[in-house]
């Protein structure tokens, strides 16, 4: 992805999850997501953002941004 797009998560899930920087400090935090929430963030810089799910944490994701 290009610097300065947004990213959209949408738990399709029927329970809670989230999408979580793994930095610290956090790079965002979508906190909890019920079932058809939203959560957007605009990445500004470019870098590897590695994220989990606060609920589970074994789930995890990566935005690559340059
Ligand atoms: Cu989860």
């Amino acid at each position: 992805m290009p610097v300065g797009a947004e990213v959209t998560w949408v738990n399709h899930d029927d329970v809670p999850h989230t999408a979580t920087s793994t930095a610290k400090p956090k790079a965002f935090d979508s906190g909890a997501l019920d079932t058809d929430q939203k959560y957007s963030h605009v990445f500004t810089a470019a870098g590897q953002y590695e994220y989990f799910c606060a609920v589970h944490p074994k789930m995890t994701g990566r935005v690559i941004v340059k």
